[in-house]
């Protein structure tokens, strides 16, 4: 492929690989040659080579596998963002195993932000957990998720690296979620979020917001996750809704 001297090379070079995976020319899996062949084949400097590079695969397009090179990615986890279900019911009902390694796990004081969500006082006792999410053994996700204490006293003292969150209070405590407003917003990963994640700082995360209410119409849970940019599409199917008064 020739490069135009109008556009930048890396971001030809990005093109060239996105038409190429498109088209199923290169498949999941498939290794990409060594920058220094590619470097000669386009006529550009490894380091522009790299940017490109780089920039593929933090969008999810390629996958780096530690020194032994660079491949073409499995496509994106697809989430039905139109479905309320827990990670691990999300995972499983793909054939993936989930995983979950705690973080925190504590009773604390609601800030005003997630007493609002909650319809709480600020101060009143919630349960904060804090979970970094694994498909497959990779890490996918750091969720926040805060609940009343009141609804779950003791949820802390569950092994919640074994049992779902949803399914213990489905099954010890009751609780039946029926619904849940959801947020989606694009931001990157702090140095912390980054090493858990194992990607690089700066890397696209896709923030989702969840209050979740239960049969009652009452919060049950607010979370506050981060999903990698780079292995993760949010999915919602959506209908008309014919609007009257409108010519
Ligand atoms: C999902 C929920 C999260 C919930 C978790 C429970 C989204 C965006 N978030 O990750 O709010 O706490 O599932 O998972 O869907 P578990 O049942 O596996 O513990």
């Amino acid at each position: 492929m020739r490069l135009r001297a109008s556009h930048p090379f890396y971001a030809q070079i990005r093109q060239y690989f996105i038409d190429r995976i498109d088209a199923g020319e290169l498949r999941p899996g498939d290794r990409i040659a060594s920058e220094r062949a590619l470097a000669e084949q386009f006529g550009v400097s490894r380091m522009t080579v790299r940017h490109a590079l780089n920039q593929l695969v933090r969008e999810g397009r390629l996958q780096r596998n530690g020194t032994q090179g660079t491949y073409v990615a499995q496509p994106k986890f697809e989430h039905n963002a139109a479905v309320l279900a827990g990670f691990t019911d999300a995972m499983r009902a793909h054939g993936i195993t989930p995983g979950a390694t705690v973080l925190r796990a504590e009773l604390i004081q609601a800030n005003q932000r997630v007493a609002r969500e909650l319809q709480l006082s600020a101060g009143d006792p919630v349960y904060y957990v804090f979970r970094l999410r694994s498909a497959n053994g990779e890490p996918r996700a750091l969720e926040h998720s805060y609940f009343p204490a009141s609804r779950c006293p003791g949820i802390e003292t569950y092994d919640l690296e074994r049992y779902s969150i949803y399914h213990l209070l489905r099954d010890v405590y009751g609780i039946q979620l029926s619904r849940a407003r959801q947020a989606l917003e694009p931001t990157i990963a702090d140095d912390e979020e980054a090493t858990l994640l194992g990607i690089d700082p700066g890397a696209p995360l896709l923030l989702i917001e969840r209050t979740a209410y239960d049969t009652g119409d009452e919060p049950v849970e607010f979370a506050r996750d981060l999903y990698r940019g780079d292995r993760t599409r949010f999915v919602a199917e959506t209908s008309l809704v014919v609007m009257e008064d409108e010519p």
